[in-house]
């Protein structure tokens, strides 16, 4: 009997339904920006974050007096406290805040998945240390990308990819979705140069064209935080 557990790749929300069930842990990525910025948030020592997939709820939590980041096509949306970069999420005024977030796709995707077992945010900035705790943790796991409005994105399937390629290595899992080997082959094509790999992606070109490539360079910095931020009872909190 095959005892190795499950490592996949979800390429997008839209696909997720034809996923659920099978997986004890989900890992929701968006490299650009959102779950880089969540790993920034608590590396810097935010408290807690709520991801709320509406403005309109993030305006309520805005009446009730928390500080809520709020951004849509890559902007920061009027009348909210910050957006979705994470040089915001290291300021300090957030230390030790019980923070609200609304992004055009990452919090979406959160909520998405909020009924798995188990949550957790994955980025190239927490990589590492995910991968080790994945590992150790030895369940089924689904890496879910949020991609662009549910379209395929490169940059979270290539974070997929390395977290497939880090799994798989340990020989303890084992992948039976194309979507996993596919992820995993863009991992191994893109590693030594993948700002260059992601030159022409779409995300990364709509960043770009809002000046954000400070944002950019953060975000595909593999590995600068140990923090794993995971889902309890609506709210984001680090393990
Ligand atoms: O879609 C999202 O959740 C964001 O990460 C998009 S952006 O990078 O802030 O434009």
């Amino acid at each position: 009997m095959d005892s190795r557990k499950l490592i996949e790749v979800c390429f997008t929300p839209g696909e997720y339904e034809n996923f659920i069930g099978d997986y004890e842990i989900v890992v929701v990525i968006d490299v650009l920006r959102a779950t880089s910025a969540i790993c920034a948030g608590f590396d810097n020592g935010v408290k807690s974050i709520i991801p709320v997939s509406t403005l309109e709820e993030a305006r309520e939590y805005k009446e009730k007096g928390y500080l809520v980041g709020a951004e849509r096509k890559g902007e920061i949306v009027d009348g909210f406290d910050f957006g979705n970069s994470p040089y915001s999420f290291k300021k300090e005024e957030l230390r030790g805040e019980d923070i609200v977030l609304s992004t055009t796709n990452g919090t979406k995707t959160l909520n998405i998945a909020s009924n798995a077992p188990i949550v957790v945010v994955g980025s190239l900035i927490n990589l590492q240390a995910l991968c080790e705790w994945l590992e150790k943790q030895n369940k089924n796991t689904l890496c879910l990308c949020s991609g662009w409005q549910d379209k395929f994105n490169l940059e979270d399937t290539i974070c997929g990819g390395a977290i497939c390629d880090y799994l798989l290595g340990t020989a303890k899992f084992t992948s039976k979705q194309d979507s996993s080997i596919a992820a995993k082959y863009l991992y191994l094509s893109s590693i030594d140069n993948l700002y260059g790999y992601l030159k022409a992606s779409s995300h990364l070109n709509r960043l770009k064209k809002l000046n954000l490539n400070e944002d950019i360079k953060y975000c595909l910095t593999p590995n600068q935080t140990k923090v794993i931020p995971t889902l309890k009872d609506g709210k984001l909190v680090k393990i």
